[in-house]
């Protein structure tokens, strides 16, 4: 095996998920990249001096041991999604096939790539932004239509355009200080003063308005967390299963049937409801269901949503007694009356949802309901923008800037300049306007191969 040192720098990966699809890319970025292909691609009428950018020559891959038909595209840098020259050979799918091409590549000296590499490339050649990066990372990972609506939404950069608009403010508010240092004047001091806190203000409200929005931009991403909690045998199992439309819980009229907690995830107005069906909450002496009841309670403080499901055809019990005074510091608690098909024994409770899991009936309400509880009105998927957890974490610290910056106002010109200098870096933090290797980093470390 030959392995070129000076090559290294070429990097290879295959692009697209393993072991899925009729055809996989195998994608190459360097400068050694084309030669790397003469060496193992040929194709009818394909002059390497000659090769025309952005065409698909169909041809053969010289595996070593045998040939493989496959397509390859060149894009000449900058021009290309990293910004290098870049190679990509589309073959037939199939894990064994492309893991052999990515060999190939390495024996002929590319060096396989980090996770996000590629990206990586594209954001320092100028290609992507940083917040398009991440976006990037959002549309790999998103897994619920929504989320990669809102994913793609944020393509266009907007959270980057605004957040840029706000340093830009800023910038103006470092040179009006600087102007005050440099001629001491007492009005001029004042006026400028009052320029900048009116700014501050304004960025003030619009950070907070990302924080608040990223409320719901969370719920997209995550899902909305319902736990299912009542006494043995209210069923439950029987709603979790009505809920998401399979038989995924056993039910049975034995009092301790569910004894572990149980996820599962299902769909409403692009949001996943992930639902946990939890072991019936008694007093018990069943050591494996004692575990069970000890992790319903605890799913109740990691729960959006709490459903409470009660059997109506019977009068409360004290194990039901026993949940209602744990539920009593919860504001998040949807009262279910299970069993209408049964006759109604059970005193009538406010806001309460009747409903029979048996006969499937009234079970949209219940989705409805939770959806209500978390989002305030339906979210309008054309103006989310979705901030993700690194970004909410700067946007948090740039809010108590902000509250610094505001205790401030009698302060000297030179702290205000410096909580103005600190704001301004840690709005840089979202739009790589700042120069912290360390972020840029992280960032691409969540990338997955080939990206
Ligand atoms: N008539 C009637 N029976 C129901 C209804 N929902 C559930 N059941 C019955 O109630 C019994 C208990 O149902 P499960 O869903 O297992 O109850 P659970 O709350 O999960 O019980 P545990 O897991 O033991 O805590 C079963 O026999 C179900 O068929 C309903 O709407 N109407
Ligand atoms: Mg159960």
């Amino acid at each position: 095996m030959i392995y070129n040192v000076d090559m290294s720098d070429t990097i290879c990966a295959i692009s697209t998920p393993l072991g899925r699809g009729a055809i996989s890319i195998v994608r190459m970025s360097g400068d050694d990249c084309l030669k790397i292909a003469e060496e193992i691609f040929s194709a009818k009428g394909l002059s390497y001096d000659s090769i025309t950018p952005r065409m698909l020559y169909l041809g053969k891959l010289d595996l070593g041991d045998g040939k493989e038909k496959c397509l390859m595209v060149y894009f000449k840098g900058p021009k290309s999604f990293t910004g290098e020259d870049l190679v990509e050979f589309q073959i037939h799918g199939g894990t064994v096939l492309s893991q052999k091409v990515l060999k190939r590549l390495i024996e002929k000296g590319a060096r396989l790539a980090q996770p996000g590499e590629f990206s990586k490339r594209a954001f320092e050649n100028g290609k992507i932004t940083l917040d398009e990066a991440e976006n990037i990372i959002s549309e790999i990972n998103a897994d619920s239509e929504s989320e990669l609506k809102a994913a793609l939404n944020l393509a266009g950069g907007r959270l980057k355009e605004k957040i840029l608009s706000l340093q830009q403010a800023l910038t103006e508010n470092i040179a009006q200080i600087e102007a005050t240092l440099d001629y001491p004047e007492e009005d001029f001091e004042k006026s400028a003063k009052d320029q900048i806190f009116s700014d501050v203000e304004k960025i003030k409200k619009t950070i907070d308005h990302f924080v608040e929005d990223s409320q719901n931009a969370q719920y997209i991403a995550k899902g909305i967390n319902i736990a299912i909690i009542g006494s043995p045998n209210v069923g439950k199992s029987s709603l979790l299963n009505a809920l998401v439309g399979q038989e995924r819980a056993i039910v049975t009229d034995i009092e301790g049937t569910t004894r572990d907690v149980l996820n599962e995830s299902v769909a409403y107005k692009g949001i996943n409801l992930n639902f946990i069906d939890t072991a019936g909450i008694r007093q018990s002496e069943d050591k494996v269901e004692k575990i069970g009841i000890e992790k319903s309670l605890q799913s109740l403080d990691s729960a959006d949503v709490i459903l409470w499901v009660l059997d109506g055809s019977r009068e409360l019990n004290n194990s039901d007694k026993e949940i209602e005074k744990h539920l009593k510091d919860f504001d998040n608690v949807i009262t279910i009356v299970n069993k209408s098909d049964k006759k109604r024994l059970l005193k009538s409770y406010k806001d309460e949802i009747i409903i029979s899991a048996l006969k499937e009936e009234n079970i949209e309400e219940i989705k409805e309901k939770i959806y209500k509880k978390v989002i305030n009105e339906d979210i309008d998927y054309n103006k989310i923008i979705v901030i993700n957890e690194r970004q909410i974490g700067i946007l948090l610290e740039c809010q108590s800037i902000v509250k610094s910056i505001l205790q401030a106002k009698e302060d000297s010109m030179d702290i205000i300049a410096m909580l103005i200098k600190n704001l301004w870096n840690a709005l840089g933090k979202i739009t790589g306007q700042c120069e912290n290797e360390q972020i840029i980093d992280l960032i691409f470390s969540k990338f997955c191969l080939g990206k």
